[in-house]
């Protein structure tokens, strides 16, 4: 018998977003958690279709379907995921910019980072996808953002991210900003090598990241 997480990775494989969203609710109920239904279902099954799609087996309509399925079974985890970083009323009310960087438009984790770094407390100013830098740098200057938090999924839009670095850097804005960096290429190492402040692997690492470069936790 297959699994509750097979049967969603396989379903997100498929690109097949009512059987996702049927499997999803049926592992919720059978009582799994909704972090684990996130990354041992959900993101094995974008990993699969993104090997499909580097080795050609698997086209752009295969990555749209398999982004609608991802999206659908998002709908039904994020309030769950949301509520599992429950708001601390000790927190201070930080303020972060979130952004997908430029040329980039992969915005299904960006978003999941930006509505559970919201349920943790903060005020989360979210620009949406293909970002250019100047844009990002300008809004955190006027709302006065604490972070700035960038997504990226492509190699080749990951340097941007370096790139705003050395814009703050260049402006004199550098020790004014925490920046956090993600994606599912970005590593602890790589973010460091680009003098970011941090990474998180998902978004419960990405709040846990916010409360640590605030000094709350
Ligand atoms: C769905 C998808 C798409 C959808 C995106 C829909 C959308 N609205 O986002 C569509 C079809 C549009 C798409 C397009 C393309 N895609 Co695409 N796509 C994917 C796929 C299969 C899944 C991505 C996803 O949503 N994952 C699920 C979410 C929940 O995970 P996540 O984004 O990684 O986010 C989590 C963490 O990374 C982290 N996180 C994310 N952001 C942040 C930020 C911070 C601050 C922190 C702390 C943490 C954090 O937390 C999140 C939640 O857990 C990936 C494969 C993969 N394994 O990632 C390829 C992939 C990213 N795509 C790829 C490619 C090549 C493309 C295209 C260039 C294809 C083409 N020829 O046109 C275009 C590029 C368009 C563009 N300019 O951006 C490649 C990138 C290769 C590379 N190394 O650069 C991948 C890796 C597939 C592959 N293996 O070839 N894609």
């Amino acid at each position: 018998m297959e699994d509750a997480l097979s049967k969603i990775c396989r379903a997100v494989v498929e690109g097949d977003d009512v059987s996702v969203v049927e499997y999803v609710r049926e592992a919720l109920q059978a009582g799994e958690s909704p972090l684990r239904i996130l990354n041992e279902g959900l993101m094995p099954g974008a990993d699969i279709v993104g090997k499909r799609f580097e080795e050609g087996e698997y086209f752009l309509p295969d990555l749209m379907l398999a982004g609608r399925a991802l999206k659908a079974a998002m709908e039904i985890l994020k309030p769950l995921l949301a509520a599992a970083a429950a708001t601390d009323p000790t927190l201070k009310k930080a303020r972060i910019v979130i952004a997908t960087v430029q040329t980039d438009i992969h915005d299904i984790g960006k978003n999941i980072v930006a509505s559970m770094l919201a349920a943790a407390g903060y005020e989360v100013i979210d620009m949406g996808v293909d970002v250019p830098l100047n844009a990002i740098i300008e809004k955190a200057e006027e709302t006065k953002a604490d972070i700035i938090a960038l997504s990226a999924l492509l190699t080749t839009s990951m340097p941007y991210m370096k790139d705003l670095i050395e814009l703050l850097k260049a402006r004199g804005l550098r020790q004014k900003y925490r920046v956090m960096v993600g994606g599912a290429s970005v590593t602890p190492e790589w973010a460091e090598s680009i003098g970011a402040d941090g990474t998180g692997r998902d978004a419960v690492e990405a709040v846990r990241l916010a409360r640590r470069l605030l000094g709350e936790g």
